[in-house]
């Protein structure tokens, strides 16, 4: 501790020629983060160099979004050196708790998608396998969410205005990327047609490197995010208009996780990420080795969901065009080094591109994925029909389809869950797992248990090294020995303890931020996730209306306070539409004297990983309700479970899974499956005005809506009955709804036995540790990447 006070202060003077305790928070937090960072370096040049000269293979991880959440305590704990870091803040007198809040956070990502990306990282740092992000440094992360009158406010998130302490700028390794103009074929003196640009625009893509350490093993790896530049040419100085064509590439992250957004920026940005990408993983492969031929054997490039499938074609660009190679070794090294993750079964969210937008924007990838279909169409029509190829080709109807180019150019291809990829089979990939039986695998998510049980819940964390022995920090499965132990009445009521003062410390940031009083006692249940549709948030608030009439009508339900937290897409009217009514009717519920106490509705703005902190280690229920058959996996189902809170499901993703592990007696589940729904889909006869009909509390939960019992919401409440009744529903949030109810009751149920509710809250700590990621990242390695762990978790 001696050691970092020094550090601290001798960091203070060279950054800030000041006296540490005389620095304001912000300073102080970029003291400390700096003196951090120096203590990371050394094993991350020794990881980097180990790496580079044993020849280990790596894994690129090329992903339009990261989330990897604030990172001091997170550096810290993994270094090791945490509680001496905090022990030398309190000799100064600085609460670690604030200087952790004063990092701006990264939020280059909406979802679930991005957090599973930093999550791997974080993951094959810590088993030690050589892994690298690649993705964009946007210079605006996802908009700050406000709430004015009820409505969703999007501001901007300026997280780079003070400087980034954790990046490094790697000038030398920047590369050029080529947008638009004309490519011409012409051969060269060998005859090999080579491509001749004219007219293009040259981005200068220059890298920010990011350490991430692994937990106690000195491992460090390499987020990489590309920031686009004009490309500064000592003979043409670029004009403003360069700078802001460039600029605009990596300005901002698109806010939109449900429909396609059509925008050509959009698709400048996927392919700036992969050819930066795919350009520096092959500049980097020939510093140290020759044979490009063997490209497979030490590199694997990973595609996270679509937005990076140009990768395909964009290493046959550089196989082709820079290395000469002819087409069927170049497409062997193009299949045998990538691999594709499929993140949603939505067909909105099925990424295509106009195939003339396409050319305009990226020419000579357009001409290259024209020869991959015609190629693709010699190989299988003759076999399989003109029909099914048709479907499962690169191109067609005009347009470049990403996932089946992302599945034709990959050795394997996994869904997230294995509901997941069993519907992917079935459904959107049915074709080509037909054209390729044995791409497809399932590789269900994981999390963090780091970030979401020692970083996020101390008080839990102490209980399980108590009960267990600090083991499962690293292997995970120990914790399953919890469950036993937690039948000593002793450590039941310690872990009864933790939450409630989890519970008490969220009721304190819920008084602070919204002047709401909470009672700690009351059951605390959690929906936290993207505002949509299919998660069908409206079923859940339907059910507080609902509950809310009942007590009105003198019914006794035990106190609950709803939480939520949420960002909706700017453009998703829709979900707006919800956030208001949410909003409205806690207005509502929240000061009616008569449920005073017993109902309370909590909807905190801002979601994000931070305020994901927050809220998880106090939850006693996780709300996981989307329509069956809809979320390919989830991941918060997992870092609540890891809490201890009961999960209140559907039979969708990785809900099943969790199931599968508490066993039936430890979760709640509920409503239609996803072979019923699309049972109901096919034939075509589900009427939500007859369940409406048949349902006298249903109808006046609906009817509150639009009824003015909820002030202000005339247009939001009649979208929604809208979408209920002439939309017919089209996520079934009526016909789940009163086996909803009835699962809800059966929750109380279990909460009003607290001893019993103990026990289900170990068992599901105790069953969390296998969705940990250092597991699912040791399956991909095993399975896909062929990169093996140095020391793998223990089973
Ligand atoms: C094409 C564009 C509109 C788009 C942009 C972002 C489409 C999708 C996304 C993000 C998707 C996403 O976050 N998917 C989530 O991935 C998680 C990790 O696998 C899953 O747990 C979760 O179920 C899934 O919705």
């Amino acid at each position: 501790m001696k050691d970092l006070k020094r550090a601290l202060q001798t960091t203070a003077m060279q950054l800030f020629a000041d006296d540490f305790t005389h620095l304001d928070l912000a300073q102080q937090f970029r003291t400390v983060a700096f003196v951090t960072r120096g203590m990371i370096a050394p094993n991350w040049a020794k990881t980097k160099a180990a790496v580079d000269r044993s020849g280990q293979k790596q894994v690129y991880y090329f992903a339009i979004e990261f989330l990897p959440g604030r990172l001091l305590a997170s550096n810290l704990l993994n270094l090791g050196i945490k509680a001496d870091m905090e022990a030398a803040l309190t000799a100064y007198g600085v609460d670690s708790a604030l200087l952790y809040e004063a990092e701006a956070e990264p939020a280059l990502g909406n979802g679930g998608l991005g957090r599973l990306g930093s999550a791997f990282l974080d993951a094959m740092a810590s088993v030690g396998m050589p892994g690298n992000g690649n993705g964009i440094r946007y210079r605006y992360g996802l908009f700050r969410q406000r709430f004015v009158d009820g409505y969703q406010v999007e501001l901007p998130d300026d997280w780079l205005r003070d400087t980034n302490v954790w990046e490094v700028r790697k000038e030398n390794r920047a590369v050029i990327v080529r947008f638009g103009g004309q490519v011409w074929l012409r051969p060269d003196a060998t005859g090999q047609l080579q491509p001749e640009y004219q007219g293009a625009q040259e981005i200068l893509a220059v890298p920010y490197d990011t350490a991430i350490p692994g937990y106690h093993d000195g491992v460090v790896n390499t987020m990489r995010l590309w920031s686009a530049e004009p490309v500064n040419d000592p003979n043409h100085a670029f004009t403003m208009a360069d700078k802001a064509r460039a600029d605009e590439i990596t300005r901002i992250l698109y806010p939109d996780d449900s429909q396609v957004a059509g925008q050509e920026l959009r698709l400048r940005q996927e392919y700036f990420l992969v050819s930066a990408g795919v350009q520096s993983v092959v500049h980097h492969y020939l510093r140290f080795h020759q044979d490009i031929m063997r490209l497979p054997e030490f590199v694997a490039i990973h595609i996270n969901d679509t937005h990076p499938a140009m990768a395909v074609a964009e290493l046959m660009r550089v196989l082709l065009d820079d290395f000469g190679l002819n087409w069927e070794p170049a497409w062997r090294l193009t299949e045998a080094t990538l691999s594709y993750t499929n993140h949603t079964l939505m067909q909105e969210a099925l990424e295509s591109w106009d195939q003339q937008l396409f050319a305009r924007v990226v020419p000579r990838l357009a001409q290259l994925i024209g020869e991959i279909d015609r190629r693709f169409r010699a190989r299988f029509t003759r076999r399989y029909g003109e029909l099914l190829v048709n479907r499962a080709a690169p191109l067609g109807n005009g347009r470049v389809r990403m996932a089946n180019l992302a599945v034709i150019g990959s050795h394997a291809v996994n869904g997230v869950a294995k509901l997941h990829t069993q519907l992917l089979g079935e459904s959107v990939l049915k074709d080509l797992v037909t054209l390729y039986p044995r791409k497809l695998l399932n590789e269900t998510n994981g999390i963090t248990m780091r970030r979401w049980v020692l970083l996020a819940n101390p008080g839990l964390t102490q209980l399980l090294d108590l009960a267990v022995g600090p083991a499962w920090h690293r292997a995970p499965l120990a914790a399953r020995g919890f469950a036993a132990a937690a039948q000593q009445p002793g450590l039941a009521k310690q872990l009864q303890a933790v939450k409630l003062a989890n519970k008490q410390a969220l009721a304190d940031y819920i008084l602070a931020t919204l002047h709401e009083t909470v009672n700690p006692q009351a059951l605390f249940d959690v929906q936290i996730k993207r505002l949509h549709a299919y998660k069908r948030q409206l079923l859940h608030l339907l059910g507080i209306l609902a509950d809310y009439l009942t007590l009105l009508d003198g019914g006794d339900l035990p106190p609950r306070v709803h939480i939520f937290a949420a960002k909706a897409a700017p453009s998703y009217a829709y979900a707006k539409s919800i956030i208001k009514v949410m909003n409205a009717a806690a207005g509502v519920i929240n000061h009616d004297p008569r449920v005073s106490g017993r109902l309370q509705l909590i909807f905190l703005p801002n979601y994000n990983v931070s305020l994901a902190s927050r809220i998880i280690p106090a939850a006693d229920v996780s709300e996981q309700i989307s329509l069956a058959g809809t979320e390919a996996s989830g991941t918060s189902n997992m870092k609540l479970m890891a809490n201890g809170a009961l999960t209140l499901a559907t039979l969708d993703g990785a809900n099943i899974e969790i199931r599968d592990a508490v066993g039936a007696a430890n979760i709640e589940t509920f409503g239609l499956t996803a072979t019923q729904v699309r049972a109901y889909q096919q034939v075509g006869n589900y009427s939500a005005s007859a369940v409406l009909a048949e349902s006298p509390l249903l109808k006046r939960v609906v009817a509150m809506l639009t009824d003015g019992s909820i002030p202000d919401i005339q247009l939001e409440g009649r979208q929604i009955v809208d979408s209920l009744v002439l939309g017919n529903d089209e996520y079934f949030v009526l016909a789940d709804f009163a086996a909803y109810q009835a699962a809800s009751r059966r929750v109380e149920q279990r909460y009003a036995d607290p001893a019993g509710w103990a026990q289900t809250m170990a068992i599901n700590i105790a069953a969390a540790g296998q969705f940990a990621a250092d597991f699912t990242v040791a399956n991909y390695g095993r399975e896909i990447w062929d990169v093996r762990p140095t020391h793998p978790p223990r089973e």
